[in-house]
């Protein structure tokens, strides 16, 4: 059975006005079995035109979510996702980050990729992401999903934009030749405390095959990875619930680190 046209435009709204609220609601495939991963796409792509209008932003890259057998095998997924970024969800590491537009937020190491030319494909290999890539460079990624207690399938995830919430990246760029994308060491701590070490390769073997990955993806689906566009590659270790009044930094090896902090704030 299809998803009818009047549902997908329910199940859009319904993730738009939850995020504007702050609402955790139920996910969606209990009801519509119906909704496939293909569905799914067409339901982010329906999600991000109307965030786009409402908001007055414009689309500034895509992100890769559950690329670690790991976290695929928490979540009971057997495949990884993306979503988009908009430039309105970029945040800078030197200012303090308000906690008052999540729901409940978690934060994430990643390596951004900033292309400098398309991905056209019609097949992307690694190789294509390396001479494509312009720089790469520290990331850390707020994720924060609509639904209740983050409990979702692959279908409902993606729909919800792959939890997307906001993106800060580190201000030093790298070339990407000088980094070794498999053996690089990654250390993700909170306040003083470290939260989790590991390295690149934790993400499909190799970050820049999670945004070939994505760019073939995309290509099936009509869209791609443009020169300009910045890339999440997945996150390397869990995502750590935020607290409020702590700080949390990453540092690799090889690219310059950085450290977010954030702050409660009253309605
Ligand atoms: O960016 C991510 O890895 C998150 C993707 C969605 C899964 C989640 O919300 O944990
Ligand atoms: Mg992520």
């Amino acid at each position: 059975m299809v998803l009818a046209t009047n549902v997908k435009e329910e199940i859009t709204n319904i993730l738009f006005e939850a995020e504007k609220e702050r609402r955790e609601i139920k996910k969606f495939v209990d009801d519509y079995p119906e909704l496939t991963i293909d569905v799914a796409y067409d339901i982010q792509e329906a999600l991000i035109a109307k965030k786009m209008a409402a908001e007055q932003t414009r689309i500034s890259g895509w992100k890769l979510g559950l690329t670690s057998k790991a976290k695929q095998q928490m979540m009971g997924v057997h495949e990884p996702s993306y979503g988009v970024l908009l430039e309105n969800m970029a945040l800078t590491p030197s200012e303090p980050i308000s906690m008052k537009p999540f729901i409940h937020a978690k934060i994430e190491p990643e390596i951004a990729f900033v292309l400098k030319e398309d991905l056209t494909g019609p097949v992307v290999t690694v190789a294509d992401v390396i001479a494509a890539t312009d720089y790469v460079t520290a990331a850390m990624e707020i994720i924060d999903s609509r639904y209740l207690n983050f409990n979702f399938t692959l279908p409902d995830v993606i729909a919800d934009n792959s939890s997307s919430s906001r993106y800060v990246l580190s201000t030093e760029r790298h070339v990407i030749e000088e980094i070794d994308l498999e053996l690089m060491g990654c250390v993700f701590k909170k306040d003083d405390d470290v939260l989790a070490t590991t390295t690149a390769a934790s993400v499909m073997g190799n970050p820049a095959r999670a945004v070939a990955w994505m760019a073939n993806k995309l290509l099936a689906r009509g869209q791609k990875v443009q020169a300009g566009d910045v890339v999440l590659s997945g996150a390397l270790t869990g995502a750590e619930t935020i607290v409020a009044g702590s700080t949390y930094s990453v540092s690799f090896d090889g690219l310059t680190g950085f450290t977010v902090s954030f702050i409660e704030e009253k309605e």
